[in-house]
């Protein structure tokens, strides 16, 4: 319980409890485990160290006096740290559970829940297989790629497609792809879209990208198309070209000298993109179906948009997030979810995708649950052009996957 900061690398733990017995049962632990322990006995005394010291674990009591812990959480977010948190709670499972999502949200690294009365094996075993560090906050980021060399890959093709398949659950029939993009640079090796789309996105290259983008894929896709009417092809936007009224005239010309017939194209946009500019976000989806063209919402569940000015956009499709797919289980309110999910897409008439599915008991549970159609590294990563032309012409599909 000291100031000091630590004078040796060994990992640095806070208790946060109002009980000083728990906060020395867990200080104990951890020193065991040559793990140093600070203990706070409110939230404000928590709030002052974490702002003090790097730490690389929290134990946090949700049910302290007057406060419910869960402050404590944005403040580490909000001060940089780093640390796993570790929940402790007389509460059941599912406040417990609630809470470590909470903090899985907000980008913190959650280690594990325990309830009370604690168990100190439980606590030791967690402290032992801590999660790995994500970098602080991403101040560890990578650095800057020069925009000028973007701006040249982009003009030099070096932006390149590939295509997840989407399969239908029950008969694992291929339905359509998802375009990911890769950037495959001389210089700098394979740099993935989380890198170079922000940047894009920075420096004013975005439309250039997504129409460059779109044509190639258009492009590889249009005799998979002739030969499987039923295929649609999906593409991700960026949520800046969604404030970009020329968007639908854009994508008219793409879809016109490629030959393939708008009805074929899902454009997957995710809640944040829709809720930035509503008002434009709208006008510009509204017209881009009366064209034809398919709208997707992407990565459902994960942001904050209203759920009814959310519905009340003329989608066609709901992609379920894998965050909710992946825990389904062992998680037990994710199936609920996910039920409840269902049963909103089937009301409005939207198709449900299932994301990121990557076991064979995950994709039986969700058929069970009522999903239609899934994608995940279960069925197939995504695959260059030649690998899925590959795939589609010797028609192994059906078999390969099960
Ligand atoms: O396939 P992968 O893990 O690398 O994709 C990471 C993220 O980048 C995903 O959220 C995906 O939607 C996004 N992404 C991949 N390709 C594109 C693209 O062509 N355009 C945009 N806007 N986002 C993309
Ligand atoms: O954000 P969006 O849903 O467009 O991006 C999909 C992302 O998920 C891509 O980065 C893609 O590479 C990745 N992905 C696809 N299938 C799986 C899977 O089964 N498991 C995991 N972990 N990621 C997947
Ligand atoms: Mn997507």
């Amino acid at each position: 319980m000291s100031h000091e900061p630590p004078g040796s690398p060994a990992a640095r733990l806070l208790v946060v409890d109002d009980e000083a017995v728990q906060r020395l049962i867990v200080a104990r632990a951890a020193e065991t485990l040559g793990i140093a322990a600070d203990g706070a006995a409110s939230l404000a005394e928590a709030l002052e160290r974490v702002q003090a010291i790097a730490y690389d674990v929290v134990v946090l009591d949700l049910g302290l006096r007057e406060h419910d812990g869960i402050e404590l959480l944005r403040s580490l977010r909000q001060s940089g740290s780093d640390a796993a948190v570790v929940f402790v709670s007389g509460f059941d499972e599912r406040v417990r559970q609630a809470a470590a999502r909470l903090a899985a949200a907000l980008g913190l690294r959650v280690a594990g829940t325990l309830g009370k009365p604690l168990l100190v094996d439980r606590l030791v075993a967690l402290l032992r297989a801590l999660p790995e560090r994500t970098g602080a906050n991403g101040a560890e980021e990578a650095a800057e790629i020069d925009p000028a060399l973007l701006a040249a890959a982009i003009d030099n093709e070096e932006i390149v497609c590939l295509f997840q398949p989407k399969v239908a659950l029950r008969d694992r029939r291929l339905t359509g792809v998802e375009v990911l993009s890769r950037w495959r640079s001389p210089a700098l090796g394979l740099v993935r879209p989380d890198r170079f789309i922000p940047l894009a996105e920075r420096c004013g290259l975005i439309d250039r990208l997504t129409d460059r983008i779109m044509a190639q894929a258009l492009r590889r896709f249009r005799p998979w198309r002739q030969e499987r009417p039923e295929l649609t092809l999906a593409v991700n936007l960026s949520p800046i070209s969604l404030t970009d009224l020329s968007l639908p005239e854009r994508v008219s010309a793409a879809l016109a000298e490629s030959g393939v017939p708008p009805a074929a194209l899902v454009l997957e946009v995710t809640e944040g993109a829709v809720m930035a500019d509503y008002v434009t976000a709208a006008d510009i989806m509204t017209r881009l179906r009366i064209r034809g063209v398919k709208l997707s919402i992407d990565d459902f569940g994960t942001g904050h948009a209203s759920l009814l000015s959310l519905l009340r956009l003329p989608f066609s499709e709901l992609k379920i997030d894998q965050s909710f797919v992946r825990t389904c289980l062992n998680d037990p309110e994710a199936p609920k979810i996910i039920r409840a999910v269902v049963s909103l897409a089937r009301e409005l008439g939207l198709q449900l995708v299932a994301e990121g599915i990557e076991t064979e008991p995950v994709a039986e549970l969700l058929t069970r649950l009522g999903c239609v159609i899934g994608q995940g590294y279960l069925f197939a990563p995504p695959l260059s052009h030649a690998a899925l032309d590959e795939r589609l012409r010797a028609a192994v599909w059906a078999e390969a996957v099960r």
